[in-house]
C-alpha cells in the first residue's frame, strides 16, 4: 500500500528550507544548539505545523516533543519516527532536521490521503542528540529508553554555563500548548532517515542506505595540571607544563590510533587553557577526546593507550592527568527484520540501496534498546557534516521520505 502513496516532496524541501532558517549561519549552516531560544523556536514551529493539522502536541521532562496522529486503536504502542532539531555549533541544516521534517512529512501525507493506520504514529524530536552544548549526547532518547534522568544531571552545566535544569524549565514553558506526559512509553518501533555523514553513498551513486547498526562512541575528559609560572624566567627543568603533557600525549596518540587501525576514529574537538596568559606557563590543560570503533575491545585497548600517554607524560613533566570518561555508547546492532523490511521497500519503490553501519551515534541507538529500531541514510556531499556546508540532493530528501512513508505502511499493516 506504501508504494503508491506520494509524499509531497514540495512541502518537504519547503520545510527544510524554513527550518534553516533557525539558526541560520553566514555560510548556509546553522548554529540551533540543543535548549537555546533557537532551538525552542525550531520546537515552536513544528508544534504549530502540527496543530494546523489536527494533530496532538506532547513533550516529557526531558523535553522530547511528540507530535501524534491517531489510528483506529489508540490504545496499540505508537509507530515512532523522528530524530533531532538541535544542531552543532557550526553544524548543517539536514543534521537531524531531514529526520524529523521527512517524519512530519509522513504524518501529513497519511493525513492528504486519508489514511487510516491501526496503532498511532508518532513523531518525535528527541532533545540534545548532539552533546555539544550540553554534553553526554543522545539526552532526549537516553533518557527516553531508560525511562528517568539520570540524578548526575541534575546540576549539570553547558560549556556556556547554563544549567540544564533551568533551559529544560524555558524550553518547556515554551510550548504551554503541549501536553505533558511521562518519560517513556511502550513503542512500537522506531524509524529515523538521516544523512550519512560519510562518503560512501555517494561514492557508489546509491540514495538510500540501510543502516543494521551504529559504532561504539566514548567520550573522555582530560584535565592536565601542573604549576602556573613566568614565562620569561623559568628555566626549563623548573617548568611543570602541562601543555607539554598534552603535546607530546597527543602526537603520539595521532600518529598510532588511525593509522594503526582503519576503523579507529581519535578527534580532540576541544581545549582551555588556564589562566589563558600569554606570558604565563599554564597552570592547567582541559580537553575533550572523542574516540569510536564498532569493535568493543578495540575502544577498550583505545582507551588504555589514551590513558597511559597522558599518564606517562604528566609524570615525566611532574604533572597531574585526570582522564574522565563522560560518555559511552556501546556499538549497537538493529533487528535484521527491520533492515530486511527497508531492504524490501527500497526495491519495491526502485531505490537504489545497500546496507551499511553508522560512524556517528543517533537517537536510534538508544530507541534500539526498547524497541525494534533501524535507520534510513541518505547520500550528503562529499559526506560533509557537522560543517555548514552540508548538503542534500532535493531528490535524495525526497527518496528517504518516500521511503520512511512506505516502511511505516508496511509496519503499521500488522
Ligand atoms: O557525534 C555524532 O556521532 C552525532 O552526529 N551527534
Ligand atoms: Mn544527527
Ligand atoms: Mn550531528
Amino acid at each position: 500500500m506504501g508504494d503508491n502513496i506520494a509524499i509531497n516532496g514540495e512541502r518537504l524541501l519547503a520545510n527544510l528550507q524554513r527550518f534553516a532558517e533557525i539558526g541560520a549561519t553566514p555560510k548556509g549552516g546553522v548554529n540551533r544548539q540543543a535548549l537555546t531560544d533557537l532551538d525552542r523556536q525550531a520546537r515552536r514551529r513544528l508544534a504549530e505545523l502540527a496543530a494546523k493539522r489536527g494533530f496532538s502536541v506532547f513533550q516529557d521532562e526531558i523535553a522530547n516533543l511528540f507530535i501524534r496522529r491517531e489510528g483506529r486503536n489508540p490504545a496499540l504502542p505508537p509507530m515512532l519516527i523522528g530524530s533531532h532539531l538541535d544542531s552543532q555549533p557550526l553544524g548543517g541544516k539536514f543534521d537531524g532536521a531531514l529526520g524529523t521534517l521527512a517524519a512530519f512529512e509522513v504524518l501529513e501525507t497519511l493525513e492528504d490521503h486519508g489514511i487510516e493506520t491501526e496503532r498511532p504514529v508518532e513523531v518525535v524530536a528527541f532533545t540534545n542528540e548532539e552533546g555539544c552544548r550540553f554534553a553526554p549526547g543522545c539526552m532526549g532518547s537516553m533518557a527516553f529508553a531508560a525511562g528517568e534522568l539520570p540524578a548526575s544531571w541534575q546540576d549539570l552545566r553547558a560549556v556556556d554555563g547554563a544549567s540544564l535544569a533551568d533551559e529544560l524549565a524555558a524550553t518547556l514553558a515554551s510550548l504551554p500548548e503541549a501536553t505533558m506526559r511521562p518519560l517513556g512509553f511502550p513503542v512500537f518501533a522506531y524509524l529515523e532517515v538521516h544523512i550519512e555523514q560519510g562518503r560512501l553513498l555517494e561514492s557508489e551513486a546509491l540514495s538510500i542506505g540501510i543502516v543494521t547498526g551504529i559504532q561504539g562512541t566514548r567520550w573522555l575528559d582530560v584535565e592536565l595540571t601542573g604549576q602556573t609560572a613566568h614565562a620569561g624566567t623559568t628555566l626549563l627543568k623548573f617548568r611543570r607544563d602541562p601543555m607539554r603533557v598534552a603535546v607530546q600525549a597527543l602526537a603520539g596518540l595521532y600518529d598510532h590510533i588511525m593509522p594503526s587501525d582503519e576503523r579507529a576514529r581519535f578527534t580532540v574537538g576541544r581545549m582551555s587553557l588556564k589562566p589563558g596568559a600569554v606570558n604565563a606557563i599554564p597552570e592547567s590543560v582541559r580537553l575533550t577526546i572523542d574516540i569510536r570503533h564498532p569493535e568493543t575491545p578495540a575502544l577498550d585497548a583505545m582507551e588504555q593507550i589514551i590513558r597511559d600517554s597522558f599518564a606517562r607524560q604528566a609524570g615525566e613533566q611532574d604533572c597531574q592527568a585526570i582522564v574522565t570518561r563522560i560518555f559511552d555508547m556501546p556499538p549497537a546492532e538493529f533487528p535484521s527484520t527491520m533492515a530486511d523490511t527497508l531492504s524490501a521497500c527500497a526495491d519495491r519503490l526502485q531505490l537504489g540501496s545497500r546496507r551499511m553501519l553508522s560512524g556517528a551515534f543517533h537517537d536510534a541507538l538508544f530507541m534500539n534498546r526498547i524497541a525494534p529500531a533501524a535507520m534510513i541514510f541518505v547520500p550528503c556531499r562529499d559526506g560533509l557534516s557537522h560543517n555548514e556546508l552540508e548538503h542534500v540532493e532535493p531528490d535524495h530528501s525526497i527518496a528517504g521520505c518516500r521511503l520512511l512513508a512506505a516502511a511505516v505502511l508496511d509496519l503499521c499493516a500488522s
